[in-house]
């Protein structure tokens, strides 16, 4: 197969091509392939419009989900060339900050896997998110471009007019096939414009003329928290999504038969989180003002359209744009806004929910609130937090809007692709089922004590683990030990994430050591983590975690039994080489900050056990697997929502009553460290840890110790450790992002069958 397309492509034989034009035979045979599977059928559609889809590489696992990984597989094997060297040349799109458009992706697969009609809509980013690369123990940012001449994209004729206060840009629809597993193939629509010129980029790094919206408005996804000269031009990259998605849409809609007052009877649209927000009032104003609707039958229409998923609880992380922006940017968006908002002053006495507040500021998820038809959650805690606290008043005004949606992920690329060792033998305990109904994974809960297979399992484990060490001798030059325990923080850096704490038992576990208390078997901390480039404290976190690295790996008296990695630039490939190879999963956030997380059940899929606090998906984790297979620690929700309603917690108290608490964040400026560091960096990470400390690390500090020495201790039975790992694999159906699209289906976009 492979052959016949290297002999037409290049007029050679499969053996005689290089590892790049097998890449490119291969791009060009799986998207023929995925082409034959397109399917529009089914009167209504889901559209989920998202300013992320972190998709990952795509070529294994389109041939996985088109079935023929496995030939392709053994035919290039036959030539003497490997698949997995192939991989290595695909350049991976980074389109995503991280979980929401991680969780996008893994969405878009599920949608297709179960033969849904449903397709993404999103934005091209010619550079995505930055590349991370570490210099003298700091994170510097670098362009990532990804795009090459022949890619996943393919060109289409679709191109819209988008007007904005002050420019006029032509836009253009590029798709990205999304191959459902055994099943039809979806399409992931991707505008762009065509007069973006990455060549405005200075030098190496991201700096960019800002003001030139021709020039910028598809180059760059920002980064999850960003300076104020960037949020401007996020509202260009929204505008211009939610208006090419809206033309789109109600295209799409007439063609398979709506008049639009039916709209609702042919599209669902699905708003994640308020980044498209904007396309409440856009299609309002386009049905409005060119399709004859009245203002009270276009709110309906649409109100009766649009369904919001919240992802984030942090206030400062909910969007707000101040009217004057919109004014600049979107001046036909402003009165239809004002409309929106006068109607709930009309009805609604409680100012809080207003969508205009006084101070001339527009709360976007209010839009989504007011004018969609269903608000969800991402995890059950989270869906309590939002209904009990943050949009308490909203709840109180429409109950039956709101409902919960645990999140989930594809075990297509998380089990399959990234682990075929553990996928094949599992296949090998339960058969296949498991592959389209999850929670068939339930099945090897009959092996809990069977020496063999915990023996093989742990045989799989310490491949992985091998294949990762391999890995980062290669790409970073660090060498560790496959028979130490992995334990393993990835995530996005956020001081909520609390990559800090684990930062300070590294240094803890650092100084028993020197004091002469070795742990008997080797610890290998690993660390992975951006921080958006105008997030200081994160950044002084990443300064110190490359600091202990460096002081660590290089103290012979240390290194033998205690190592430290930061892998740079994380992204979705590392993560399906760094998962698998994992002993204990870190989920420490500050319990009600984290919504979900999705990286936790990454792990819980592939054998990890859990060290986390009772946040997020982590308490149905927790629930699932029951108390001897997860490692908890830390305040409740409850409690450390009383304490910000209080404002009771003051780290110094802890730094100043607590010895060893003191001696732990005062080896921050240690004469060791800062020989190493940069002295105004580190300083200012100690005075916020003992000052600010917002996030309430030391809160916790002293039980997470604990409780992490408790799973370090009992790794050394290795019998029942296994026997936990076995029985996370086994609980981890649940969390199936096919579970969770059937949800979404039954209760918000009621597909039907087709
Ligand atoms: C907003 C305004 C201006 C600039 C950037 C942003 C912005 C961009 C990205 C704000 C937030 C994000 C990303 C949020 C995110 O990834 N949230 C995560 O979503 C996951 C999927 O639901 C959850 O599992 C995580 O708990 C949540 O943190």
């Amino acid at each position: 197969m492979v052959n016949e397309t290297c002999l037409t492509k290049y007029q050679k034989p499969l053996k005689e091509c290089t590892d790049r034009e097998i890449y490119f035979a291969l791009l060009e045979l799986v998207k023929e392939q995925a082409e034959e599977k397109e399917s529009n059928q089914g009167k209504k559609k889901v559209y989920y419009i998202s300013a992320e889809f972190l998709i990952g590489k795509l070529l294994s696992n389109n041939m996985i989900n088109l079935g023929i990984f496995q030939s392709v597989k053994e035919e290039l094997e036959a030539a003497g060339k490997s698949i997995y060297d192939i991989e290595e040349i695909e350049p991976e799109p980074s389109l995503g900050n991280g979980g929401l458009g991680r969780l996008a992706a893994c969405f878009l697969d599920s949608i297709a896997s179960l033969g849904l009609n449903g397709d993404g809509i999103g934005l091209n980013y010619h550079l995505g998110l930055f590349k991370q690369v570490f210099k003298d123990h700091l994170q510097k940012e670098t362009a990532n471009p990804w795009i090459e001449k022949e890619s996943w994209l393919t060109k289409t004729d679709v191109t819209y007019p988008v007007t904005f206060g002050n420019c006029k840009v032509v836009s253009r629809m590029y798709d990205i096939d999304v191959a459902g597993y055994h099943n039809r193939t979806n399409k992931l629509h991707l505008f762009d414009v065509e007069s973006v010129d990455e060549s405005i980029v200075q030098g190496d790094g991201i700096n960019f003329d800002k003001n030139n919206i021709e020039k910028n408005l598809t180059l760059f996804l920002y980064p999850d928290d960003s300076d104020e000269a960037g949020r401007q031009l996020r509202i260009y990259q929204q505008y211009f999504m939610v208006s090419n998605a809206a033309r789109l849409i109600l295209a799409q809609c007439k063609e398979r038969g709506s008049n639009l007052h039916d709209l609702p009877d042919y599209a669902a649209i699905q708003i994640n989180d308020t980044h498209p927000t904007m396309v409440i009032p856009e299609l309002i104003r386009i049905l409005t003002e060119e399709e004859q609707f009245s203002m009270d039958e276009a709110i309906k229409v649409v109100s009766a359209t649009c369904a919001y998923t919240n992802h984030t609880i942090l206030a400062e992380a909910l969007e707000t744009w101040p009217m004057s922006y919109l004014e600049k940017v979107v001046p036909d968006l402003v009165p239809i806004i004002r409309e929106l908002d006068k109607r709930i002053r009309a009805k609604v006495q409680d100012e809080s929910t207003y969508i205009i507040d006084a101070a001339g500021n527009v709360h976007m998820a209010h839009i989504d609130i007011h004018y969609g038809y269903s608000v969800n959650g991402v995890a059950y805690l989270h869906t309590e937090i939002l209904k009990d606290t943050e949009l308490h008043n909203f709840y109180t005004l429409y109950p039956e809007k709101f409902n919960n949606k645990t999140n989930g992920i594809t075990f297509r690329r998380w089990l399959l692709h990234c682990n075929e060792e553990l996928a094949a033998y599992i296949t090998e305990l339960i058969g296949d089922g498991y592959k389209t109904d999850a929670e068939e994974l339930e099945k090897l809960a009959q092996y809990a004590n069977d020496p063999k297979v915990l023996e093989r399992l742990r045989e799989i484990k310490l491949h992985k683990k091998q294949e990762f060490k391999k890995f980062l001798l290669e790409t970073q030059n660090i060498e560790i030990d496959e028979n130490s325990i992995f334990d393993i923080q990835v995530k996005r850096l956020h001081e909520y994430k609390r990559q800090q704490m684990n930062a300070l038992y590294v240094i803890y576990k650092y100084l028993k050591i020197k004091n002469g208390e070795k742990p008997a078997t080797p610890i290998t901390v690993i660390f992975g983590a951006k921080a958006a480039p105008a997030y200081v404290i994160a950044k002084d976190i990443i300064h110190l975690i490359l600091c202990l690295q460096e002081l660590i790996n290089h103290d012979p008296e240390v290194s033998p039994y205690l190592k430290v990695v930061m892998v740079e630039n994380y992204n979705v490939a590392k993560a399906a080489k760094i998962i698998p190879a994992c002993d204990i999963s870190e989920q420490i956030s500050l319990a009600s900050k984290e919504a979900s997380g999705t990286g936790n059940m990454k792990f819980m899929l592939n054998g990890a056990v859990t060290l986390g606090t009772m946040d997020g998906a982590n308490v149905e984790i927790a629930q699932l697997v029951g108390r001897e297979n997860i490692y908890t620690f830390g305040e409740s929700s409850e409690q450390v929502i009383s304490h910000y309603a209080k404002s009771d917690y003051r780290a110094a108290d802890y730094y100043i009553e607590d010895k060893e608490i003191k001696e732990l964040v005062d080896f921050i400026i240690s004469s060791e460290i800062m020989r190493i560091g940069d002295v105004t960096t580190l300083l200012r990470l100690h005075t916020e840890l003992i000052y600010k400390d917002w996030f309430m690390t030391l809160l916790d500090l002293k039980d997470y110790i604990k409780v992490k020495e408790q799973a370090l201790t009992d790794y050394e039975d290795r019998e029942s450790w296994t026997k936990k790992s076995l029985m996370n694999i086994a609980k981890a159906g649940f969390f199936s992002s096919d579970r969770t699209i059937a949800e979404y289906n039954r209760d918000i976009w009621k597909l039907g069958e087709v």
